[in-house]
């Protein structure tokens, strides 16, 4: 028997309409509304100032260890931004952007970060998971959210996030073939910030792309500048038409950079250069769309320093708030009380060490 080709699509697409120079596509963009263009600014300022104050307050040892998102909050808040309180979404732990749009309150983030229970429930008023820190196991949640919003025929959507990392993970790959199969409305939404930890990402898949992983499950697969909020708004808004059309899931590659740490427990200048930092820095996700703004006519030049003060004052305000509500919620301990009915072994080692560690802490004050 001869050996035939079995032709497959093999191309994937790459979108980016406003570039890092600030110069917009105009045949490409999407048509947002002034206001809420100023309100997903306000959120992205907001999200970064509250990213560095989270830094300090860590520092301060007044929360404990958190994973910045600095230079990614284009690449989460311009994928949640056409959504409905009634779609789900399904967060890994660096989407704090998404977080602030949908209704959180700061303060919510904070109590969490300091390891309260309280602030890990999913809310009345929209359909937001809690975020899941064991790397994939999201995706799986969201193809079983999305498979029950098909089976009660509902038009909802279930949006996961995860990073480059978590594209090794089996659990990525299950919940993508899963999606296909079933044509369930699931979208994927891969935050490509290059590195997972201290692995860069040409050392998780020898693939081109992360993108193209969709192609071997038959869902749409799209790359996006991810630094661009014109262009990952516009790949999510048609991932969304597409699901709610009940034409099933897309992965969403979303190229971008973590500009800070992993967590406040690593040390990147042990694995990349300053260099690289510094490229990333000059295609900022905020500067560009402050320009954007700016052509537009929508944003004065006083205007962004007045932004900034408004949003400093929202962030003491929270920070006050949940200093004031940790006080009445009771001892941080209480966290190593809620998984076992009996406390293992390791559990009580780690509950005698914090309880060392905060006694060595406070002599220290
Ligand atoms: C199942 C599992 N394995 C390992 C870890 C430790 N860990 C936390 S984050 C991380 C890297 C994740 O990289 P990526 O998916 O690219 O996301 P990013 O942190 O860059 O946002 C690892 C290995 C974990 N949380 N869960
Ligand atoms: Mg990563």
């Amino acid at each position: 028997m001869p050996r035939t080709r079995i032709e497959l699509a093999d191309a994937i697409e790459y979108l980016s309409i406003l570039d890092e120079n600030g110069t917009l596509d105009r045949s490409l963009e999407p048509s947002i509304p002034a206001e809420t263009l100023l309100r997903l600014h306000r959120t992205m300022l907001l999200a970064r100032r509250f990213d560095e104050r989270l830094l300090s307050l860590q520092r301060q040892g007044r929360i404990g260890t958190f994973p910045p998102i600095a230079g990614q909050e284009a690449a989460h808040l311009g994928a949640v931004a056409m959504l409905r309180p009634s779609d789900w979404i399904v967060p890994a732990f660096r989407e704090m952007a998404a977080d602030i749009w949908r209704g959180r309150p700061l303060e919510s983030i904070i109590v969490y970060n300091n390891g309260f229970n309280e602030a890990g429930r999913i809310p009345a008023d929209r359909n937001d998971m809690p975020i899941s820190i064991p790397v994939g196991s999201q995706l799986l949640h969201a193809v079983g959210i999305a498979w029950a919003i098909k089976y009660r025929g509902q038009s909802d959507v279930a949006m996961t996030f995860f990073g480059d990392g978590a594209t090794s993970q089996g659990d990525f790959h299950e919940a993508l073939n899963f999606s296909g199969v079933f044509q369930v409305p699931a979208i994927f939404v891969c935050q490509n910030n290059q590195w997972a930890i201290s692995i860069p990402r040409a050392k998780q898949t020898r693939s081109p792309t992360l993108a193209q992983k969709a192609l071997a499950y038959g869902i749409a697969g799209i790359q996006v500048d991810g630094n661009d909020l014109l262009a990952v708004y516009a790949a999510a808004d048609e991932a969304v038409q597409r699901a709610r059309a009940g034409q099933g899931a897309t992965l969403i590659e979303c190229v971008t950079y973590r500009m800070a740490v992993h967590t406040t427990a690593d040390d990147p200048k042990r694995y990349r250069t300053d260099a690289e930092v510094e490229e990333w820095r000059r295609k900022d996700p905020i500067t560009r769309f402050q320009t954007y703004l700016a052509a537009k006519g929508l944003l004065a030049a006083d205007a962004v320093a007045a932004e900034e003060a408004a949003v400093q004052a929202e962030i003491q305000a929270a920070v006050d708030r949940a200093e004031e509500q940790m006080k009445r919620l009771g001892d941080p301990l209480l966290m190593f009380e809620h998984a076992y009915a009996q406390m293992p072994a390791y559990l009580k080692e780690q509950r005698e060490e914090f309880i060392r560690l905060r006694a060595e802490t406070q002599e220290e004050k």
